[in-house]
């Protein structure tokens, strides 16, 4: 069981993405808890205050600090409501700030975190957070790509879902994990399903011929193919590139 804590403003933006498919039956089967917490309800003033503008001046407002480390204390001290004590071991939490300037996310972080038992994750909107939010919370900093968002809701989600799918008994098939697009480093192979003759497209001949070894050497050579069309990145940090 690993638990992940959303701080955000926006709690309601989280429950569709989280009520489907694989996420909703990782949740039912106890593989993952998923805790909510509003920042807005740490606010101290009368008017729910929890972004100011910016010391130095500039456009938008910040995060303050305040709320939003009252909400992390609060919820760092919360336990697991289903797990039992001495179940969890002393790990601290991972706790990760979502915004533009942190490290990209990718497969390999979605591994590391999936091997967690707890996850903190810090949704801020408005134009960022107080420097001394990240100092204080010791978080580290994470961005899903290289474009700006409104806000770090959707990376939040993105993140959940790409750590709850891997975690060990969430898809239905134990190896579909495994055979995942950047999992060798390449993007995943072409599929094809029924009907055979689509408008006069055909399935390549190979995939029909019931030959394993071909049917395993023509999907590595399609991987590698579309891996060096679409990401030359990817493609040539792979060792098939030489
Ligand atoms: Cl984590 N936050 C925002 N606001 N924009 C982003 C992002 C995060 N990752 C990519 N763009």
């Amino acid at each position: 069981m690993i638990r992940i804590d959303v701080l955000t403003l926006f709690t309601e933006m989280f429950d569709s993405p989280l009520a489907f498919s694989i996420i909703k039956r990782a949740k039912q089967n106890g593989l993952v808890e998923i805790v909510l917490s509003n920042i807005r309800d740490f606010a101290k003033d009368s008017y729910k205050k929890v972004d100011d503008k910016s010391y130095g001046g500039g456009a938008g407002m910040v995060m303050m600090c305040q709320p939003v480390l009252d909400c992390l204390e609060y919820v760092q001290k919360s336990t697991f409501a289903k797990a039992t004590a001495d179940k969890q071991d002393s790990r601290p939490a991972r706790i990760i700030l979502l915004t533009p300037q942190g490290k990209k996310f990718d497969q390999r972080l979605a591994k590391e975190l999936a091997a967690e038992q707890r996850i903190i994750l810090i949704a801020g909107h408005y134009e960022g957070f107080d420097e001394r939010i990240r100092i204080s919370a010791g978080a580290e900093e994470v961005s899903i790509g290289d474009y700006v968002l409104s806000g770090g809701e959707l990376p939040a989600m993105v993140i959940i879902d790409a750590v709850v799918r891997l975690l060990p008994g969430a898809l239905g098939d134990e190896d579909s994990a495994a055979n995942d697009s950047f999992s060798d480093g390449l993007l995943e192979y072409p599929q094809y399903t029924r009907p055979e003759d689509f408008n006069g497209l055909k399935v390549p001949d190979v995939l029909l011929s019931g030959n394993h070894k071909e049917i395993e050497k023509w999907r590595k050579q399609q991987a590698l193919e579309k891996t060096k069309k679409n990401r030359p990145d990817l493609f040539n940090k792979s060792k098939n590139s030489d």
